[in-house]
C-alpha cells in the first residue's frame, strides 16, 4: 500500500511523495559540463540536481544552460564542454523544500518548476518532488472525492 493511499491532501507531506536520492540522477559540482551533458542525454532528463562532494544540494543543471554556456559568437565551442566545471553554468536560484513541508507547498512550487529539490536542515540532499507525482496525487484525490459523493 502506498504511503498516501488513505490520506487527505491536507495530511500528505513531501516525504510521502518524493523520489528518494538513490533514484535521482545527479551530477557533482566539479564535474566538467561534458559529464553533465552525458548524464542528461543518457537519462533523458532536461535538468538534474547538482550536489557537492558531501552530497549537499548546490543547484541544478540543464541542457539549455549547458548549450548557452558553450555558445560562442558564431558557433558552439564544444571544446568548452571539457574545460568548464558544472558550478560555472549551474542554476543556484532554485526553490528547495523539506520532507516535512505540505502537499500544498509542493503544488505551489511545481506550477513554475518541473521538479523541486528536497533537502534537510543542513542542506543534505534527500530527493526531488516532480510535477508528475503532484498531478497523479491530485487525480487520485479527485477520483476518491467523486466516488464518495
Ligand atoms: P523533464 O526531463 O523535462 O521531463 C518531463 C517529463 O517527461 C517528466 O515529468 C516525465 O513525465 C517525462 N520523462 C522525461 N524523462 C523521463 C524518463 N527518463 N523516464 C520517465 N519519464 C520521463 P516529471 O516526472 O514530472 O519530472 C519533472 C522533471 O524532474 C524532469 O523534467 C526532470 O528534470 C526531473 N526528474 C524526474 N525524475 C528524475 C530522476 N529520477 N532523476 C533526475 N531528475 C529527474
Amino acid at each position: 500500500m502506498s504511503a498516501t493511499q488513505d490520506k487527505k491532501l491536507t495530511d500528505i507531506v513531501i516525504g510521502d511523495l518524493m523520489i528518494s536520492s538513490e533514484k535521482v540522477a545527479h551530477v557533482q559540482v566539479n564535474n566538467p559540463l561534458e559529464h553533465a551533458l552525458l548524464i542528461l542525454v543518457k537519462s533523458g532528463y532536461s535538468a538534474v540536481p547538482v550536489l557537492d562532494s558531501s552530497y549537499k544540494l548546490v543547484g541544478t543543471i540543464g541542457k539549455t544552460r549547458i548549450l548557452n554556456t558553450v555558445l560562442g559568437l558564431e558557433r558552439f565551442e564544444m571544446e568548452k564542454l571539457s574545460e568548464t566545471p558544472v558550478h560555472e553554468a549551474m542554476n543556484t536560484d532554485i526553490p528547495c523544500l523539506s520532507k516535512t513541508d505540505t502537499f500544498m507547498e509542493g503544488l505551489k512550487v511545481v506550477i513554475n518548476y518541473p521538479f523541486v529539490c528536497i533537502a534537510d536542515d543542513e542542506g543534505y540532499f534527500d530527493g526531488i518532488l516532480t510535477r508528475r507525482v503532484i498531478l497523479k496525487q491530485l487525480k487520485r484525490d479527485h477520483h476518491t472525492f467523486k466516488s464518495n459523493t
